[in-house]
């Protein structure tokens, strides 16, 4: 069938809109038609070529929202018209991660979403008989696109998809890290670096562990009246301050925080959010994604005097099994979603939305198709 498209020709382009083909589902996979999408951080960081797995002709998107429109042989968890979110981290169920209860990491199909295949090393998107590779399993900046029946939550079809399509990555990946990475407790002192769609769902789920103090940090201002009003405490742009960002948390929290989450990708303020923390106990999580080459560092002594480095991908959560309930959560107001559209474009004007973002003008721009 043809479908509109968002294509990423190569590294450092802008995206452009075509009709491309989308072939027919296989076994064990799943037409979906895509309602509306979020464009996340790290679609940036792989169109701009910083991607060690990045590859090209691609539909890059992973932040969608969509409806089952056709089924392949064997799929049994869908069928047509089912209202689902597609998972950049499946959950098969059964694969040594799935059932180890210690990650989310499934890995099933890891190997060939990393090649921008499907898992049967072929790729369901074409034009003009040029092969276009898919992206994180998922490809969501095509208005049909396929994956694996592990790939994809089925949720409530009240939930309007426009909104919870941010549950696909941004916002579950932040509160997540709150809860089930970090496992902050209550009265805990927390430090923010970045307020992006991520920063800025690290601090809602701050509020919902019922943190005491949430100290956010960024270094464009306009992005603290909404850290506030989802219930930051204390807002810090390094750029007021000559010494290491991490000095001044730690003078500011009598030797540190419990807890800081890296939302940005910078290997710099990830070795920051590591040394704001608490001598003893503190621990940082990393969320923010680094480009090829880059390395983290510290001194070990860091650790040695007891602060813990985690990363978290997904804010561990397993989609299958835990996403749908983030669904329910937001229509029972327990998470806010509504709050984080800054804008909503149609797919003609997705360059738009990169750009919002680069520029700091949205939480979240949404493509509606
Ligand atoms: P975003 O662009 O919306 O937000 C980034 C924020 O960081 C902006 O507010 C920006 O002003 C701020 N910032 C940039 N440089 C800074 C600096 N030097 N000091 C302080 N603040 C600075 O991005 P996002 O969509 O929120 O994504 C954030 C990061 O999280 C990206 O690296 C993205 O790839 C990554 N990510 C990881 C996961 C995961 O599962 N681990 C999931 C989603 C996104
Ligand atoms: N391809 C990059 C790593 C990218 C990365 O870390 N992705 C996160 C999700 S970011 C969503 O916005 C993730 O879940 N990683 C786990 C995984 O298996 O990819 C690289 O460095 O190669
Ligand atoms: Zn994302
Ligand atoms: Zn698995």
């Amino acid at each position: 069938m043809k479908s509109r498209a968002a294509v990423a020709w190569e590294k450092g382009k802008p995206l452009t809109i075509e009709t491309i083909d989308v072939a027919p589902p296989k076994a064990g996979e799943v037409l979906v038609r895509i309602v509306a999408t979020g464009v996340c951080h790290t679609d940036a960081y792989t169109l701009s070529g910083d991607d060690p797995e990045g590859l090209f002709p691609v539909v890059l998107g992973h932040e969608g929202g969509g409806i089952v429109e056709e089924i392949g042989a064997g799929v049994t968890s869908v069928k047509v018209g089912d209202h689902v979110i597609p998972l950049y981290t499946p959950e098969c169920g059964v694969c040594k991660f799935c059932t180890s209860g210690k990650t989310n990491l499934c890995q099933a199909i890891r190997a060939t979403q990393g090649r921008g295949l499907m898992p049967d090393g072929t790729s369901r998107f074409s034009l003009d008989g040029k092969q276009i590779l898919h992206y994180m399993g998922t490809s969501t900046f095509s208005e049909y696109t396929v994956m694996p029946e592990i790939a994809l939550a089925k949720i409530n079809p009240k939930a309007p998809l426009d909104k919870v399509c941010l549950l696909g990555c941004g916002i579950t990946t932040g509160i997540g890290a709150v809860l089930n990475t970090a496992k902050v407790e209550p009265g805990a002192t927390v430090a923010v670096f970045g307020l992006g769609g991520i920063g800025l769902s690290v601090v809602q789920g701050a509020v919902m562990a019922k943190a005491g103090r949430i100290i956010v940090i960024d270094i464009n201002p306009a992005k603290f009246e909404m850290a506030r009003a989802l219930g930051a405490t204390d807002c810090i742009n390094p750029k007021d301050h000559s010494g290491p960002i991490q000095q001044v948390i730690v003078d500011m929290t009598d030797g540190g925080v419990d807890y800081s989450f890296e939302c940005i990708g910078n290997v710099n303020l990830m070795r920051s959010a590591l040394e704001c923390c608490h001598k003893g106990w503190g621990e940082s999580i990393i969320i923010g994604v680094a480009g090829a080459g880059q390395e983290i560092a510290t001194r070990p002594f860091q650790l040695v005097t007891g602060r813990v480095w985690r990363g978290s991908a997904f804010g561990g959560v397993k989609g299958r099994s835990q996403l749908p309930d983030y669904v329910e959560r937001y229509l029972a107001g327990e998470i806010k979603v509504d709050e984080m559209v800054t804008r909503v474009l149609p797919l003609e004007q997705i360059n738009e939305a990169f750009q919002l973002m680069h520029d700091g003008k949205v939480i979240r721009a949404v493509i509606k198709f």
